[in-house]
């Protein structure tokens, strides 16, 4: 006798899982080296598409004995062959941009010691190196070297610098009466003599942006250069106005504006608007100014938003990085504080930390939204944050990512950790920490991300210094992968079939997109394997259940398997089919760059799992229909917290027809349940319970799920729970037997009350003495209040009213005062008594006259709780009483018996001759003496005045002597002949 039976796909689950791989591969890492001893080469790093350009701002200087910085080029096109490059320094090969270089290099005026040649380079976007030498300097008369700063800009056919801080006649300036910080009106200002432009710089396809920090007594500011035409075509680039930040009053002395220098469109109109940091600014905080420079020199920067940090000390403003990472089109903010400490009671230092900002627009207003902070590894002294690098969108997830810096990390051999962005902003957790064996400082510079090797997937390039290496990481493209199990024709497969075709498929997309390159195959390995119905064995296919699998990305490859059903089987339950993918073997070991390797999204799925229910006894047409009544019912209607009553509800489904396949029930929840049955699962607060397939007719099940009591409020009321009944073999219309729902009412309640004492007495004697001396009387108002449950009661309000001509020597925690009461709100659990301690003051200098009037003064205090069902109230008096006074009888007999022996005493003393005694001789030169010592100790206060005076005349010589803007300039005529 054959079974009827008949196939349907009733259940598929996904699986999430993926053990993705590093986006940069670490082994087959290019080192890049000076061909000659070179100090700090790897202090600035800056790659573009024809190279990686190197600064070592402290090297010598091959041409000459001095140590002018030197930068170097290094090739970066043959990256698969090449792991230890030699970088040679500009201006000694024979290529036509070295002989332009060069000619400007045997400049004596131009080239000069210790200026930091290299200490900032950036690539321009027509593939220039733009180079800067913040402490290049300028002679003035014999005793002055102004560090004005200059920058250079080198491309294959013209060398240019750029001399920003060079005008004689704003060296220094006189201050006005605006802004007392910078001394009195008339104070000698350096303004651009020690400027160091070129200190930092950001060069965007629309401007070169040039930190000066030094500007204006250190006040710091920026200089702004434009390009003629749009990406440099035209190597000349127009200065803008310098802006004078001793207008701008968000900045002062000694505050480095311009220590780090970014640029980015927040708004919708589209302007490129500057980013400088202020490590020192906002009193030691840290500040960045957000600004759209103004036209007029003297006037203040046009600040459009300022971010301020919130950690003294922190250098909060170091280094910036403008990116979008939340993938809204608007550039974000992320900004860099290498000096932050975490504050969790164990002692750190520098740990260092970047800040995120999100950028919201709105018409023509944009505002910057804090979003935490990202901080590596948190080792101290790490200095995480010391640079931060955009590098684009590397695993195609639509948001871009960046590199941070943590140089002294893992003792001071340094680490780059990757952190992606998302929708929210990056994500706290890193994805990538990368570290070089026997590297110092490394991650001190970080370049902007590049695609050197055209996978779609920009490279890598860090920076150092103290090992004079530089590297190149390359990054491996992203494939998103995901499993899945098909059973075509499910639903029409013969009566009689006791086999069925299932297709095992694996998907697999690029999600960074392959272009340019046709050849460029990304291929996958993994090994596959199957799992079907591993507990009683119930149905099983010819072929192996595990093998090995390669996809090359884009393509999809499904793997067609014959699963039979033994005719025998109890089919009562599902037969469950599982197809798992594991990653093939790491990528991370070989020395050499995995070509045609691709790595996994963070959202591949590669397990999946297909439920089949096989269904019987459906009647002759063998098309089951079931009907199901769904119930659903609170434990308790209502739910009194602290009772024994039960927080939860009952749902029941009976089955009154043909038996019930794959039905189940969604379950909407107030509040997390306490446990829940095997039969259902949770997923954010929605509980989905799985029939028992079958369900017979007249069978029923029934779910009690108690659930947690979360809310922390006395107020009365409702939680809702809504059940929706899922049943695939209905196909009536009626929608309302599908949906339940109830209210259960949460109803606090707690019995309170409230007793007072006063201490020490209720009554106190005040003594005479103690009046008299017009001091305070001190005493205590104790008052208790009581919840007897059962329920916890939170916010509970209570006032408080104060007696008058007292006052309370110390505050209330959860008071607020409001003129002679305090309203004060607490939360108090049940069966807990709140005390609550009234230190009370009475001045006796004040109001002593009330009390002496009427000899006793009541000091009373009140205190109410007002609730809607209950009203209490307590009051405790203290009655000062004052002491009765003395009679004055005694007194006056005494000072008359006084009187009367004075006078006898008088008589008999003048008889005598007492009151006509002489004046002591010595007196007059005792007073002498003291007149000397007195002018004596004067002369020595003077003295040492005027030697506090020379020493600081000493101290004004090392000072700039300008004058004014007249005498400079007449200054630089005499220099001229
Ligand atoms: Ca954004
Ligand atoms: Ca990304
Ligand atoms: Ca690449």
């Amino acid at each position: 006798m054959s079974m009827r039976v008949e196939f349907s796909v009733l259940l598929i689950i996904n699986v999430l899982f993926c053990e993705c791989s590093n986006v940069y591969h670490e082994s087959s890492k290019i080192v890049y080296r000076p061909d000659d001893a070179s100090e700090y080469f790897g202090y600035s790093v800056s790659l573009s598409k024809q190279r990686l350009i190197v600064g070592a701002p402290k090297a010598r200087s091959r041409l000459r004995r001095i140590s002018s910085g030197q930068v170097f080029r290094c090739p970066a096109h043959d990256l698969d062959t090449n792991h230890n490059v030699t970088c040679l320094p500009i201006g000694v090969s024979e290529e036509i941009e070295d002989r332009i270089f060069a000619r400007s290099f045997a400049r004596e005026d131009l080239f000069k010691d210790g200026m930091w040649f290299g200490a900032a380079v950036s690539a321009t976007p027509n593939g220039a190196a733009f180079i800067c030498a913040p402490r290049w300097t300028t002679p003035y008369k014999d005793t002055h070297l102004l560090q004005n700063g200059m920058c250079f800009m080198l491309a294959s056919r013209m060398a240019k610098e750029y001399l920003p801080l060079v005008d004689r006649s704003r060296q220094a300036f006189l201050s006005d009466e605006q802004r007392s910080e910078y001394g009195e009106f008339g104070t000698h200002l350096n303004y651009y003599a020690y400027g160091q432009a070129g200190f930092s710089v950001k060069v965007s396809e629309s401007s070169v942006i040039l930190g000066a920090p030094g500007l204006v007594q250190w006040t710091g500011g920026v200089v702004e250069y434009r390009p003629i035409d749009k990406n440099f075509k035209n190597s000349y680039l127009s200065k803008q106005t310098t802006i004078n930040s001793y207008y701008t009053k968000e900045v002062g002395p000694d505050e480095y504006l311009g220590y780090s220098v970014e640029s980015g469109v927040f708004d919708k109109n589209g302007t490129n608007l500057i980013v400088a940091g202020a490590p020192r600014s906002h009193f030691g905080y840290g500040q960045v100014l957000i600004f759209e420079p103004s036209i007029r020199e003297n006037s203040p920067l046009n600040i459009k938003y300022k971010v301020v940090g919130d950690q003294l000390g922190a250098y909060f403003g170091a280094t910036l990085c403008c990116t979008d990472i939340n993938g809204d089109g608007v550039v974000d903010l992320m900004v860099g504080a290498p000096n932050y400490v975490r504050k969790d009671g164990v002692l750190h230092y520098d740990q260092g930390a970047v800040y995120v900002y999100l950028t919201n627009t709105q018409e023509t207003h944009f505002s910057l939204e804090a979003r935490g902070y990202i901080s590596g590894s948190e080792v101290s002294g790490a200095r995480f944050g010391s640079s931060i690098a955009d590098l684009g969108d590397i695993d195609g997830d639509g948001f871009n990512d960046i590199a941070v810096g943590a140089p002294w990390d893992d003792d001071g051999k340094g680490a780059v950790y990757i952190y992606r962005g998302g929708r929210n902003g990056l994500n706290k957790q890193y994805v990538q920490r990368i570290a070089v064996e026997d590297s110092r400082t490394f991650g001190y510079s970080i370049s902007k991300g590049v695609d050197m090797d055209e996978n779609n997937c920009s490279d890598l390039a860090v920076g150092a210094y103290n090992v004079s290496e530089a590297y190149i990481f390359r990054c491996i493209p992203t494939v998103f992968v995901s499993v899945s199990i098909i059973v075509p024709d499910a639903v029409n497969l013969p009566v009689n079939a006791t086999n069925f075709t299932a297709l095992f498929c694996v998907n697999s997309t690029p999600r960074t997109t392959i272009k340019n390159k046709a050849e460029w195959l990304m291929q996958l390995g993994f090994t596959a394997r199957i799992t079907i119905d591993t507990k009683e064995n119930r149905a099983s296919f010819n072929g192996d259940t595990e093998y090995d699998l390669y996809i090359a990305a884009g393509n999809e490859n499904c793997d067609e398997k014959i699963v039979m059903v033994k005719p025998t089987a109890d089919l009562s339950r599902p037969i469950s089919i599982k197809f798992y993918l594991e990653d093939n073997g790491s990528l991370e070991d070989s020395q050499k760059f995995p070509q045609n390797a691709a790595r996994l999204s963070a959202d591949s799925v590669l397990q999946t799992s297909f439920d089949i229910q096989l269904r019987r006894d459906c009647g002759e047409d063998l098309i089951c229909k079931p009907l199901l009544h769904m119930s659903l019912e609170p434990l308790s209607s209502t739910y009194v917290p602290g009772t024994n009553d039960t927080l939860g509800f009952r749902v029941s489904i009976l089955n009154s027809e043909e038996p019930s396949y794959g039905a189940k029930v969604h379950l909407t929840l107030p509040s997390p349940p306490k446990r829940l049955p095997s039969e259902c699962s949770l997923d954010d607060l929605v509980v989905t319970c799985h029939l028992p397939a079958p369900l017979s007719r007249s069978e029923s099940v029934e779910w009690e799920i108690e659930l947690e009591y979360t809310y922390r409020d006395s107020v009365a009321k409702e939680l809702k729970v809504v059940a929706n009944l899922e049943d695939p073999l209905y196909d009536g219309t009626d929608i309302e037997r599908k949906r339940r729902d109830i209210a259960i009412l949460i109803k606090p309640e707690a019995k309170l009350a409230v007793t007072g004492k006063a201490l020490p007495n209720a009554t106190v004697a005040v003594t005479r003495d103690k009046f008299s001396e017009r001091g305070n009387m001190t005493l205590v108002h104790y008052f208790e209040v009581t919840n007897f449950g059962p329920s916890d009661w939170f916010r509970l309000p209570v006032q408080i009213l104060l007696p008058e001509k007292t006052n309370l020597s110390s505050q209330i925690k959860g008071c607020q005062e409001l003129g002679p009461s305090l309203e004060c709100t607490w939360d108090l659990p049940a069966l807990v008594s709140m005390p609550i301690v009234l230190p009370l003051r009475f001045d006796m200098g004040l109001y002593g006259k009330l009390l002496q009037d009427n000899s006793q003064f009541n000091i009373t205090t009140k205190v109410v709780i007002n609730l809607e069902a209950q009203n209490k109230t307590e009051h405790i008096t203290t009655t000062l009483v004052l002491e009765p006074a003395p009679p004055i009888w005694p007194y006056v007999v005494g000072g008359i018996a006084g009187i009367i022996l004075l006078a006898v005493m008088i008589l008999v003393f003048h008889k005598y001759g007492f009151f006509s005694r002489n004046r002591p001789g010595n007196f007059n030169r005792l007073k002498d003496q003291e007149t000397d010592e007195a002018s004596s100790s004067g002369t020595t206060l003077e003295e040492t005045r005027s030697t506090d005076t020379a020493e600081e005349s000493v101290s004004g010589a090392d000072e700039p002597t300008f004058l004014t803007e007249t005498s400079s300039r007449g200054l630089l005529a005499d220099n001229a002949t």
